[in-house]
């Protein structure tokens, strides 16, 4: 019995020895120390050996079934880690690998331009009001002082939904219903937003285009801080060296009204292609408003004064970096949009 259990020891070690995967392994320890394996045999055949032998031989089993357990282990340690090895080399990640640039977006150039306005007035403390782009016919026109049979609310020059409803053509009526809601007290505010003209589209006219709007009133509101106002935010858009102009105009909601022109950065009053060689170029209109609109939104004319003043985003853009179709700032095109933000 002696000489089977080393013989079963021998060939189980060098079995062992040999196992590649854990299937094999699993194998052998069955065929070795299994209930049916080969020292479960030898052990089962001990009843037939005398008192003496007995413990000798079994301890010799235990022994040789300690050797083949230990063997098995090491190897399953040394398996385990070789299939670890070639799963990590499968996974392996080259990170020296340049990535994949991750595409930033930026603010579009209309959307600056409103903020750098907003920003000056924030300044000088005026808030920042918006209002619906679907508007009544009372705000969008009649607080507006705007007449029936007025060009503008010809259902050819704007966007009607209903008899009532419109797409607002400016954004003064922001401004009238924050007068309304105010019940007679002084308002300094600006109002950007989406306007709508039924036009059609060419490169200086957009049916949808961006208008920004100012008011101040107060009691002893003059045109003379209208242009100390227009005067100074010229300056900080344009220039230190810019010069204002105001010319007389025309709008149904101010009087008098005036149109801004500055002077030309290009060629500084000489004349050239930009300013139509007249050395000036027209970026607002604006006036003292008028007493109807002040009456209308329930602020007495006699006391109170004010005034107001509206322009484009997409005109101020154009004129400032040489923007030569309005259409480029609603088709999006990355390459035109890009330009505008650092590299
Ligand atoms: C332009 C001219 C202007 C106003 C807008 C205004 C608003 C109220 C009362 C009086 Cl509530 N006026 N807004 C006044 C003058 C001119 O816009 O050329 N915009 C692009």
């Amino acid at each position: 019995m002696k000489d089977q259990l080393q013989a079963i020891e021998k060939e189980a070690l060098e079995q062992i020895a040999q196992i590649e995967t854990l299937k094999d392994l699993q194998d052998v320890q069955v065929t070795y120390l299994g209930k049916k394996g080969s020292i479960t045999g030898v052990l089962r055949g001990m009843g037939k050996l005398s008192p003496e032998e007995r413990p000798v031989i079994g301890e010799m089993a235990n022994k040789v079934r300690e050797s083949i357990q230990t063997n098995l282990a090491e190897k399953k340690e040394a398996i385990e880690l070789k299939e670890l090895e070639i799963q990590l080399e499968a996974e392996k990640i080259d990170v020296t690998l340049p990535g994949r640039p991750v595409r930033v977006g930026g603010t579009h150039i209309l959307h600056s331009i409103i903020e750098e306005i907003e920003d000056h007035f924030i300044g000088l403390g005026y808030e920042v009001k918006e209002g619906p782009e679907v508007e009544t016919d009372y705000y969008n026109f009649e607080a507006l002082n705007l007449p029936k049979g007025h060009p503008a609310r010809d259902m050819q020059d704007s966007f009607y939904i209903t008899n009532e409803l419109l797409l607002r053509t400016h954004t003064s009526p922001v401004q009238a219903r924050t007068m309304n809601a105010l019940d007679g007290e002084p308002i300094r505010m600006i109002c950007p937003g989406k306007v709508y003209r039924r036009d059609s589209d060419d490169a200086t006219h957009s049916h949808q285009f961006t208008q920004i709007e100012g008011l101040y009133v107060d009691k002893n509101v003059r045109m003379s801080d209208l242009k100390g106002t227009l005067d100074l935010f010229a300056k900080k858009m344009f220039g230190t060296d810019r010069e204002i102009r105001l010319r007389p105009s025309f709008f149904p909601f101010t009087e008098p009204s005036v149109e801004m022109d500055i002077s030309c950065k290009v060629c500084s009053g000489e004349g050239c292609s930009v300013c139509k060689k007249t050395g000036w170029i027209e970026i607002l209109g604006a006036g003292m408003v008028h007493p109807k609109v002040l009456e209308m939104a329930g602020y007495d004319p006699k006391v109170y004064t004010g005034f107001a003043f509206g322009m484009g985003p997409d005109r101020i853009a154009m004129l400032k970096y040489g923007v030569d179709d309005i259409r480029r700032f609603y088709t999006n095109d990355v390459r035109f949009l890009q330009q505008f933000h650092e590299a």
